[in-house]
């Protein structure tokens, strides 16, 4: 029996944002029919696939995911954009009466989903994922970070940069795996990477690019590959993209008809034998010792397992850069320095 009363009828059920992703249903020209190397499914060799990875630095691994499992992701998605898996930093829970889509549309990227959303977390140790990582790091593999990217039409992408500038470790063992919510295509701003760019080892230098076409964060240069020899790497929905950390990747805006998303989530991983210098070292300790310990176990076995863990990261908000990237560093676009300087 209900017992609300007309001033407290439960707001109407909303509609999850699920089905508006990608190109669903239209299947664009540029998505590769018959598919280029680098595309296995979860029963390939699996000397195969490292060979493949070990040679290019990335690798596409199909099906990963079933429908029914992204279909939960995207709905835990929506639900984290609106603040109801707890109210995301400078982000006031959404309005019940607000729709999905105004929402989504005012993130780019939030980091640590998996800090407040068991689905998200699930994700983490998904079967044929933990296989992969197996395969291509060695027995023992830990997790420390997750980032969900929305991307909804209008948003820029990230300028080319290598992931061990951010999450370094020791053995170079860093690992992104790039999980497809909704399908990539150059069109809505897929992964793009430089094939081979991992073996060399070098960071490359890191400088504010002034570009609009991406977000807040610096861009590697200097590097000696051409953009013409990048390769886009167009997915399904339950696709998963491994690239190595000193890989050079990329994406570009999503271009794609307003009201849709390309949706992805990316989980890092890297072997257990490596201390993860990540972040600050607490005071007096060095950098050498410094080991963090917010990561979770998903095969083998944690050598440091005596230092114990921790739990400390919690979800943030990435900026997109529309409306400035003063948070970080108050950078300007090349467009604003010229307008202020008359050129
Ligand atoms: O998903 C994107 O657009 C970029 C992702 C990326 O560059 C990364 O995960 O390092």
């Amino acid at each position: 029996m209900s017992t609300a009363s007309p001033e407290t009828a439960p707001a109407p059920i909303r509609q999850l944002v699920t089905v508006t992703g990608g190109h669903a249903g239209t299947r664009r020209s540029t998505f590769p029919k018959v598919r280029p190397p680098g595309y296995f499914s979860p029963d390939a060799d699996p000397a195969a696939v490292k060979a493949f990875f070990d040679a290019n630095g990335y690798l596409v691994l199909e099906d990963a995911f079933s429908p029914a499992e992204i279909e939960a992701l995207k709905n835990e998605t929506t639900l984290i954009c609106r603040g109801d898996r707890g109210e995301l930093p400078d982000h006031p829970k959404a309005d019940p009466a607000e729709p999905d889509d105004s929402v989504l549309n005012r993130f780019l990227c939030i980091h640590f989903p998996h800090k407040c959303s068991e689905v998200m977390l699930a994700a983490v140790h998904n079967k044929p994922t933990v296989n992969t990582l197996t395969n291509v790091i060695g027995p023992n593999v830990k997790f420390m970070q997750s980032m969900l990217f929305i991307k909804s039409s209008g948003k820029p992408g990230q300028a080319w940069h290598q992931d061990e500038d951010y999450i370094p470790t020791r053995d170079r063992s860093l690992l992104g795996s790039w999980i497809a919510l909704d399908r990539a295509t150059i069109d809505n701003g897929c992964l793009w990477v430089m094939p081979g760019s991992h073996k060399p080892g070098i960071l490359w230098e890191q400088r504010w690019h002034g570009d609009r076409r991406f977000d807040c964060a610096e861009q590697s240069v200097g590097f000696p590959y051409r953009d013409e020899e990048a390769v886009p790497v167009e997915v399904e929905a339950g696709s998963v993209v491994f690239f190595n950390g000193y890989l050079l990747h990329r994406s570009l805006p999503n271009r794609a008809p307003a009201g849709t998303y390309r949706r992805s989530l990316v989980n890092h991983y890297m072997s257990c034998e490596s201390h993860l210098p990540w972040g600050k070292p607490p005071e007096g300790s060095h950098v050498a010792q410094y080991d963090f310990r917010d990561i979770i176990i998903v095969a083998g076995r944690d050598p440091y397992a005596y230092k114990g863990y921790t739990d400390v990261q919690r979800p943030t908000v990435r900026p997109s850069g529309q409306g400035g990237c003063d948070k970080w560093g108050g950078h300007k676009y090349k467009d604003e320095l010229q307008s202020e300087t008359g050129g």
